[in-house]
Protein backbone atom coordinates (compact mmCIF):
# COMPACT_ATOMS: atom_id res chain seq x y z
CA UNK A 1 0.00 0.00 0.00
CA UNK A 2 1.15 3.62 -1.26
CA UNK A 3 2.11 5.78 2.02
CA UNK A 4 -0.74 8.37 0.35
CA UNK A 5 -3.26 5.87 0.92
CA UNK A 6 -2.49 4.63 4.26
CA UNK A 7 -2.93 8.24 5.12
CA UNK A 8 -6.17 8.43 3.26
CA UNK A 9 -7.00 5.33 4.96
CA UNK A 10 -6.41 6.64 8.57
CA UNK A 11 -8.17 9.75 8.02
CA UNK A 12 -11.20 8.11 6.62
CA UNK A 13 -11.38 5.98 9.52
CA UNK A 14 -11.02 9.15 11.63
CA UNK A 15 -14.14 10.74 9.95
CA UNK A 16 -16.23 7.21 9.86
CA UNK A 17 -15.52 7.61 14.13
CA UNK A 18 -16.76 10.78 14.29
CA UNK A 19 -20.04 10.51 11.93
CA UNK A 20 -21.46 7.53 13.48
CA UNK A 21 -20.83 9.38 17.07
CA UNK A 22 -17.46 7.22 18.28
CA UNK A 23 -14.93 9.74 20.70
CA UNK A 24 -11.90 10.86 19.07
CA UNK A 25 -8.69 10.56 20.49
CA UNK A 26 -6.27 13.44 20.97
CA UNK A 27 -4.06 11.96 18.70
CA UNK A 28 -6.88 11.60 15.89
CA UNK A 29 -7.43 15.04 17.14
CA UNK A 30 -4.10 16.39 16.24
CA UNK A 31 -3.84 14.34 13.15
CA UNK A 32 -6.56 16.15 11.78
CA UNK A 33 -5.38 19.37 12.47
CA UNK A 34 -2.45 19.23 11.01
CA UNK A 35 -3.65 18.41 7.41
CA UNK A 36 -2.46 20.54 4.93
CA UNK A 37 -3.66 19.28 1.57
CA UNK A 38 -7.08 20.93 -0.06
CA UNK A 39 -8.38 17.62 -0.62
CA UNK A 40 -8.42 16.52 3.04
CA UNK A 41 -9.66 19.55 4.71
CA UNK A 42 -11.93 19.31 1.78
CA UNK A 43 -13.22 16.01 3.53
CA UNK A 44 -13.01 17.10 6.76
CA UNK A 45 -15.35 20.22 6.24
CA UNK A 46 -17.54 17.73 4.59
CA UNK A 47 -17.93 15.50 7.25
CA UNK A 48 -18.41 18.48 9.67
CA UNK A 49 -21.07 19.74 7.34
CA UNK A 50 -23.01 16.28 7.15
CA UNK A 51 -23.28 16.46 11.33
CA UNK A 52 -24.56 19.84 11.24
CA UNK A 53 -27.05 18.77 8.74
CA UNK A 54 -27.96 15.99 11.45
CA UNK A 55 -28.15 17.94 14.22
CA UNK A 56 -29.47 21.11 13.00
CA UNK A 57 -30.66 20.82 9.27
CA UNK A 58 -30.34 23.56 7.38
CA UNK A 59 -31.14 26.07 10.35
CA UNK A 60 -28.71 28.96 11.40
CA UNK A 61 -28.89 31.27 14.66
CA UNK A 62 -28.07 34.87 14.54
CA UNK A 63 -26.55 36.42 17.64
CA UNK A 64 -26.77 40.63 17.88
CA UNK A 65 -23.60 41.94 19.72
CA UNK A 66 -23.65 45.09 22.10
CA UNK A 67 -20.49 46.06 23.24
CA UNK A 68 -21.73 48.64 25.31
CA UNK A 69 -18.41 49.34 27.85
CA UNK A 70 -14.79 49.54 26.52
CA UNK A 71 -13.12 50.30 29.81
CA UNK A 72 -11.26 47.62 30.76
CA UNK A 73 -8.69 47.01 33.79
CA UNK A 74 -6.83 44.17 32.39
CA UNK A 75 -3.94 43.68 30.31
CA UNK A 76 -4.55 41.04 28.65
CA UNK A 77 -1.94 40.74 25.70
CA UNK A 78 -3.96 40.24 22.39
CA UNK A 79 -6.85 43.01 22.99
CA UNK A 80 -7.05 46.37 21.53
CA UNK A 81 -9.11 47.63 24.74
CA UNK A 82 -6.40 46.58 27.56
CA UNK A 83 -6.08 49.26 29.73
CA UNK A 84 -3.32 50.92 29.15
CA UNK A 85 -4.01 51.08 25.01
CA UNK A 86 -4.27 54.90 24.84
CA UNK A 87 -5.49 54.62 20.61
CA UNK A 88 -8.90 52.30 21.55
CA UNK A 89 -12.11 54.50 21.20
CA UNK A 90 -13.27 54.68 25.01
CA UNK A 91 -17.09 54.82 25.57
CA UNK A 92 -19.70 53.28 28.10
CA UNK A 93 -23.43 52.89 26.47
CA UNK A 94 -25.97 54.08 28.90
CA UNK A 95 -29.07 51.84 29.69
CA UNK A 96 -32.03 53.60 27.01
CA UNK A 97 -28.90 53.43 24.66
CA UNK A 98 -28.53 49.90 25.03
CA UNK A 99 -32.12 48.95 25.00
CA UNK A 100 -32.75 51.36 22.13
CA UNK A 101 -29.57 49.13 20.12
CA UNK A 102 -30.96 45.97 21.24
CA UNK A 103 -34.66 46.75 19.57
CA UNK A 104 -33.07 47.78 16.37
CA UNK A 105 -31.07 44.33 16.50
CA UNK A 106 -34.73 42.17 17.51
CA UNK A 107 -36.41 44.06 14.93
CA UNK A 108 -33.76 43.37 12.26
CA UNK A 109 -34.11 39.53 13.25
CA UNK A 110 -31.46 38.37 15.72
CA UNK A 111 -32.46 35.61 18.19
CA UNK A 112 -30.51 36.78 20.88
CA UNK A 113 -28.78 39.80 22.13
CA UNK A 114 -24.87 39.40 23.48
CA UNK A 115 -24.04 42.26 26.12
CA UNK A 116 -20.59 42.62 26.39
CA UNK A 117 -18.19 44.77 28.16
CA UNK A 118 -14.67 45.51 29.59
CA UNK A 119 -13.66 44.76 32.99
CA UNK A 120 -15.31 48.30 33.31
CA UNK A 121 -13.99 49.62 36.66
CA UNK A 122 -16.55 51.54 36.83
CA UNK A 123 -19.43 48.41 36.79
CA UNK A 124 -16.65 46.43 38.91
CA UNK A 125 -17.30 48.39 42.21
CA UNK A 126 -19.92 47.53 44.71
CA UNK A 127 -23.44 48.75 43.20
CA UNK A 128 -22.02 48.81 39.88
CA UNK A 129 -23.40 45.30 38.19
CA UNK A 130 -27.01 46.66 39.15
CA UNK A 131 -26.72 48.84 35.66
CA UNK A 132 -25.70 45.82 34.03
CA UNK A 133 -28.50 43.55 36.12
CA UNK A 134 -31.15 46.43 34.91
CA UNK A 135 -30.05 46.40 31.52
CA UNK A 136 -30.65 42.43 31.64
CA UNK A 137 -34.04 43.29 32.81
CA UNK A 138 -34.72 46.34 30.04
CA UNK A 139 -33.74 44.23 27.16
CA UNK A 140 -35.59 41.05 27.70
CA UNK A 141 -38.41 43.05 28.20
CA UNK A 142 -38.44 44.92 25.37
CA UNK A 143 -37.18 42.58 22.91
CA UNK A 144 -38.56 39.36 23.98
CA UNK A 145 -34.99 37.62 22.99
CA UNK A 146 -32.42 35.77 25.37
CA UNK A 147 -29.41 37.46 26.50
CA UNK A 148 -26.15 36.26 26.52
CA UNK A 149 -23.78 38.16 28.82
CA UNK A 150 -20.08 38.39 28.40
CA UNK A 151 -18.58 40.50 31.13
CA UNK A 152 -15.18 38.76 32.10
CA UNK A 153 -15.05 36.84 35.47
CA UNK A 154 -17.59 38.76 37.94
CA UNK A 155 -18.01 37.62 41.29
CA UNK A 156 -20.16 34.50 42.64
CA UNK A 157 -23.02 36.84 43.76
CA UNK A 158 -23.14 38.42 40.67
CA UNK A 159 -23.49 35.35 38.81
CA UNK A 160 -26.32 34.07 41.27
CA UNK A 161 -28.54 37.67 40.32
CA UNK A 162 -27.59 37.53 36.71
CA UNK A 163 -28.94 33.76 36.62
CA UNK A 164 -32.05 35.05 38.80
CA UNK A 165 -32.29 38.20 36.24
CA UNK A 166 -32.96 35.63 33.79
CA UNK A 167 -29.78 35.47 31.66
CA UNK A 168 -29.73 32.64 29.33
CA UNK A 169 -25.80 32.32 28.41
CA UNK A 170 -22.57 33.54 29.92
CA UNK A 171 -19.77 33.65 27.90
CA UNK A 172 -16.14 33.49 28.88
CA UNK A 173 -13.24 32.21 27.12
CA UNK A 174 -10.45 30.69 28.42
CA UNK A 175 -8.39 31.46 24.88
CA UNK A 176 -5.91 28.43 25.55
CA UNK A 177 -6.73 25.34 27.55
CA UNK A 178 -2.86 25.71 28.63
CA UNK A 179 -2.70 27.22 31.49
CA UNK A 180 1.52 28.15 31.02
CA UNK A 181 0.39 29.91 27.49
CA UNK A 182 -3.04 31.03 29.80
CA UNK A 183 -0.35 33.37 31.75
CA UNK A 184 1.31 34.85 28.58
CA UNK A 185 -2.34 36.26 27.53
CA UNK A 186 -4.41 36.73 30.22
CA UNK A 187 -1.61 38.49 32.30
CA UNK A 188 -2.25 38.78 36.33
CA UNK A 189 -5.33 36.33 35.88
CA UNK A 190 -6.22 33.24 37.38
CA UNK A 191 -6.60 30.54 34.45
CA UNK A 192 -8.40 28.14 37.39
CA UNK A 193 -10.57 31.09 38.92
CA UNK A 194 -11.45 32.02 35.27
CA UNK A 195 -12.09 28.18 34.14
CA UNK A 196 -14.22 27.55 38.17
CA UNK A 197 -16.39 30.58 37.17
CA UNK A 198 -17.69 29.52 33.74
CA UNK A 199 -18.12 25.89 35.64
CA UNK A 200 -19.81 27.39 38.12
CA UNK A 201 -22.26 29.68 35.81
CA UNK A 202 -22.96 26.15 34.55
CA UNK A 203 -23.71 24.58 37.54
CA UNK A 204 -26.55 27.11 38.18
CA UNK A 205 -28.14 26.70 35.06
CA UNK A 206 -26.71 28.82 32.69
CA UNK A 207 -25.71 28.06 29.19
CA UNK A 208 -22.30 28.50 28.87
CA UNK A 209 -19.76 29.58 25.80
CA UNK A 210 -15.98 29.26 25.73
CA UNK A 211 -13.74 29.50 23.01
CA UNK A 212 -9.79 29.62 22.05
CA UNK A 213 -7.80 31.85 20.27
CA UNK A 214 -5.89 31.11 17.22
CA UNK A 215 -2.21 32.41 16.21
CA UNK A 216 -1.45 33.13 20.17
CA UNK A 217 1.81 30.98 20.20
CA UNK A 218 -0.02 27.40 20.95
CA UNK A 219 0.52 23.99 19.25
CA UNK A 220 -1.90 21.70 17.79
CA UNK A 221 -1.87 19.66 20.97
CA UNK A 222 -2.95 22.66 22.38
CA UNK A 223 -5.71 23.26 20.13
CA UNK A 224 -6.42 19.42 20.74
CA UNK A 225 -6.56 19.98 24.33
CA UNK A 226 -9.03 22.90 23.93
CA UNK A 227 -11.40 21.45 21.65
CA UNK A 228 -11.58 18.26 24.19
CA UNK A 229 -11.27 20.58 27.48
CA UNK A 230 -14.67 22.19 25.88
CA UNK A 231 -16.30 18.99 25.20
CA UNK A 232 -15.35 17.82 28.23
CA UNK A 233 -16.76 20.66 30.32
CA UNK A 234 -19.93 20.38 28.67
CA UNK A 235 -20.19 23.97 26.99
CA UNK A 236 -23.07 24.76 25.31
CA UNK A 237 -21.68 26.96 22.99
CA UNK A 238 -17.35 26.31 21.81
CA UNK A 239 -15.71 29.11 19.84
CA UNK A 240 -12.51 29.25 17.87
CA UNK A 241 -11.22 32.88 16.65
CA UNK A 242 -7.98 33.76 14.63
CA UNK A 243 -5.78 36.26 16.44
CA UNK A 244 -6.47 40.00 14.98
CA UNK A 245 -2.87 41.33 16.06
CA UNK A 246 -3.80 45.17 17.90
CA UNK A 247 -1.76 48.31 17.23
CA UNK A 248 -0.19 49.05 20.72
CA UNK A 249 -0.37 45.95 22.06
CA UNK A 250 2.37 43.29 22.85
CA UNK A 251 0.88 40.66 20.24
CA UNK A 252 1.20 44.06 17.21
CA UNK A 253 3.61 42.82 15.38
CA UNK A 254 2.35 38.78 15.45
CA UNK A 255 2.63 37.11 11.94
CA UNK A 256 -0.94 36.28 11.16
CA UNK A 257 -1.31 32.66 10.73
CA UNK A 258 -3.27 31.62 7.65
CA UNK A 259 -6.73 31.34 8.02
CA UNK A 260 -7.12 27.55 6.99
CA UNK A 261 -6.22 26.59 11.22
CA UNK A 262 -9.35 28.63 12.01
CA UNK A 263 -11.72 26.85 9.34
CA UNK A 264 -10.35 23.13 10.24
CA UNK A 265 -10.73 23.85 14.09
CA UNK A 266 -13.98 25.11 13.50
CA UNK A 267 -15.05 21.39 11.84
CA UNK A 268 -12.93 19.82 13.66
CA UNK A 269 -14.62 21.34 16.66
CA UNK A 270 -18.06 19.61 14.99
CA UNK A 271 -17.16 16.24 14.40
CA UNK A 272 -16.36 16.13 18.08
CA UNK A 273 -19.25 18.48 19.63
CA UNK A 274 -21.57 18.18 16.59
CA UNK A 275 -24.98 19.31 18.57
CA UNK A 276 -22.64 22.09 20.15
CA UNK A 277 -23.45 25.55 18.86
CA UNK A 278 -20.50 26.80 17.15
CA UNK A 279 -20.13 30.13 15.54
CA UNK A 280 -18.64 31.84 12.83
CA UNK A 281 -17.80 35.20 14.27
CA UNK A 282 -18.07 38.36 11.75
CA UNK A 283 -15.37 39.95 13.69
CA UNK A 284 -12.34 38.08 12.58
CA UNK A 285 -12.92 39.15 8.70
CA UNK A 286 -16.14 40.61 8.47
CA UNK A 287 -19.18 39.29 6.21
CA UNK A 288 -16.51 38.06 3.57
CA UNK A 289 -15.11 35.71 6.08
CA UNK A 290 -18.55 33.95 6.56
CA UNK A 291 -19.15 32.06 3.85
CA UNK A 292 -15.60 29.84 4.84
CA UNK A 293 -16.88 29.23 8.30
CA UNK A 294 -20.19 28.10 7.28
CA UNK A 295 -18.45 25.99 5.17
CA UNK A 296 -16.42 24.52 8.01
CA UNK A 297 -19.68 23.79 10.11
CA UNK A 298 -20.45 26.56 12.16
CA UNK A 299 -24.19 27.45 12.86
CA UNK A 300 -24.12 30.61 14.46
CA UNK A 301 -23.19 34.04 13.43
CA UNK A 302 -22.16 36.32 15.78
CA UNK A 303 -20.82 40.03 15.86
CA UNK A 304 -23.87 41.38 14.07
CA UNK A 305 -23.99 45.00 15.09
CA UNK A 306 -26.09 47.70 14.00
CA UNK A 307 -25.01 50.65 11.78
CA UNK A 308 -25.31 54.16 13.42
CA UNK A 309 -25.06 53.10 16.63
CA UNK A 310 -21.67 54.19 17.32
CA UNK A 311 -20.72 51.11 18.53
CA UNK A 312 -17.17 48.91 18.20
CA UNK A 313 -16.68 45.25 17.45
CA UNK A 314 -13.89 43.56 19.71
CA UNK A 315 -11.32 42.02 17.46
CA UNK A 316 -12.00 44.17 14.13
CA UNK A 317 -13.26 47.40 16.00
CA UNK A 318 -15.05 49.25 12.82
CA UNK A 319 -14.48 46.55 9.85
CA UNK A 320 -17.74 46.35 7.41
CA UNK A 321 -19.62 48.12 10.55
CA UNK A 322 -21.27 51.55 9.15
CA UNK A 323 -21.36 50.13 6.03
CA UNK A 324 -24.16 47.96 7.16
CA UNK A 325 -22.53 44.66 6.39
CA UNK A 326 -22.37 43.33 9.37
CA UNK A 327 -26.24 42.76 9.80
CA UNK A 328 -28.81 40.40 9.10
CA UNK A 329 -30.06 40.65 5.41
CA UNK A 330 -26.62 40.34 4.00
CA UNK A 331 -25.94 37.56 6.28
CA UNK A 332 -29.30 35.67 5.32
CA UNK A 333 -27.69 36.34 1.34
CA UNK A 334 -25.04 34.40 2.36
CA UNK A 335 -26.97 31.95 4.16
CA UNK A 336 -29.29 31.18 0.99
CA UNK A 337 -26.52 31.43 -1.52
CA UNK A 338 -25.23 28.15 0.92
CA UNK A 339 -28.50 26.14 0.96
CA UNK A 340 -29.01 27.28 4.48
CA UNK A 341 -31.43 29.88 6.26
CA UNK A 342 -32.40 31.63 9.41
CA UNK A 343 -33.85 29.61 12.04
CA UNK A 344 -37.05 31.41 13.89
CA UNK A 345 -36.77 32.75 17.38
CA UNK A 346 -39.02 30.26 18.60
CA UNK A 347 -36.57 27.78 17.21
CA UNK A 348 -33.52 28.77 18.51
CA UNK A 349 -35.55 29.19 22.14
CA UNK A 350 -36.40 25.97 22.04
CA UNK A 351 -33.13 25.03 21.16
CA UNK A 352 -32.21 26.74 24.63
CA UNK A 353 -34.96 25.59 26.68
CA UNK A 354 -33.78 22.03 25.60
CA UNK A 355 -30.14 22.58 26.89
CA UNK A 356 -31.58 23.81 29.97
CA UNK A 357 -33.31 21.17 30.96
CA UNK A 358 -30.71 18.73 30.18
CA UNK A 359 -28.15 20.05 32.67
CA UNK A 360 -24.42 18.68 30.86
CA UNK A 361 -22.11 20.39 33.10
CA UNK A 362 -19.45 18.04 34.28
CA UNK A 363 -17.62 19.67 37.08
CA UNK A 364 -17.69 16.36 38.77
CA UNK A 365 -15.88 14.97 35.65
CA UNK A 366 -13.30 17.41 35.22
CA UNK A 367 -10.10 16.66 36.73
CA UNK A 368 -8.50 19.87 37.76
CA UNK A 369 -4.57 18.97 38.22
CA UNK A 370 -4.60 16.89 34.72
CA UNK A 371 -3.43 20.74 32.89
CA UNK A 372 -0.32 20.99 35.43
CA UNK A 373 2.76 21.11 34.52
CA UNK A 374 1.99 21.59 30.78
CA UNK A 375 4.22 23.72 29.19
CA UNK A 376 3.75 26.82 26.37
CA UNK A 377 5.18 26.38 23.08
CA UNK A 378 7.10 29.25 21.07
CA UNK A 379 5.04 28.79 18.00
N1 LIG B 1 -13.95 41.51 28.72
C1 LIG B 1 -14.63 40.28 28.55
C2 LIG B 1 -13.67 39.13 28.50
O1 LIG B 1 -12.53 39.35 28.15
O2 LIG B 1 -14.10 38.01 28.78
C3 LIG B 1 -15.52 40.29 27.33
C4 LIG B 1 -14.91 40.93 26.08
S1 LIG B 1 -14.83 39.97 24.59
C5 LIG B 1 -15.87 38.73 24.77
C6 LIG B 1 -13.27 39.36 24.60
C7 LIG B 1 -13.00 38.18 23.68
O3 LIG B 1 -12.74 38.58 22.35
C8 LIG B 1 -11.74 37.52 24.19
O4 LIG B 1 -12.06 36.54 25.15
C9 LIG B 1 -11.09 36.98 22.94
O5 LIG B 1 -11.44 35.63 22.76
C10 LIG B 1 -11.67 37.84 21.81
N2 LIG B 1 -10.66 38.78 21.33
C11 LIG B 1 -10.23 39.90 21.94
N3 LIG B 1 -9.26 40.51 21.23
C12 LIG B 1 -9.06 39.75 20.14
C13 LIG B 1 -8.19 39.87 19.01
N4 LIG B 1 -7.33 40.86 18.90
N5 LIG B 1 -8.27 38.92 18.07
C14 LIG B 1 -9.15 37.90 18.17
N6 LIG B 1 -9.99 37.75 19.22
C15 LIG B 1 -9.95 38.66 20.18
C1 LIG C 1 -18.17 38.02 18.57
N1 LIG C 1 -17.17 40.20 18.94
O1 LIG C 1 -19.18 37.34 18.65
C2 LIG C 1 -18.01 39.19 19.51
C3 LIG C 1 -17.49 38.76 20.88
C4 LIG C 1 -18.52 37.98 23.01
N2 LIG C 1 -19.51 37.09 23.54
C5 LIG C 1 -18.49 37.83 21.53
C6 LIG C 1 -16.09 38.16 20.79
O2 LIG C 1 -17.30 37.76 17.75
FE1 LIG D 1 -10.36 43.46 28.97
FE2 LIG D 1 -11.67 41.40 27.93
FE3 LIG D 1 -9.90 42.85 26.46
FE4 LIG D 1 -9.00 41.27 28.38
S1 LIG D 1 -10.10 40.62 26.54
S2 LIG D 1 -8.35 43.39 28.02
S3 LIG D 1 -10.63 41.44 29.92
S4 LIG D 1 -11.84 43.56 27.29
Amino acid sequence: MTLISIEQRYLDDILYKAENGISLSSQEIIHLLTLKDTGSVKKVMKSARKLREQYFTNKVFLYGFIYFSTYCKNHCTFCFYRKTNKLSPRYRKNLLEVVDIAGRLADSGVHLVDLTMGEDPDIFRTDGFDILLEMVARVKDNTGLPVMISPGVVPDDILIKMNNAGVTWYALYQETHNPVLFKKLRIGQSFKVRRDKRLKAGKQGMLVEDGMLLGVGETNADRADSILGMKREGVHQARVMSLVPQLQTPMAGRVVIPRINEYLCIAVMRLVMPDRLIPASLDVDGIKGLEMRLEAGANVVTSIIPPSSSLAGVSQSTLDIEQGLRAVPEVKKILTGKGLEAASADEYTAWTASQKRTKITREDDYDENRDSGRTASGA
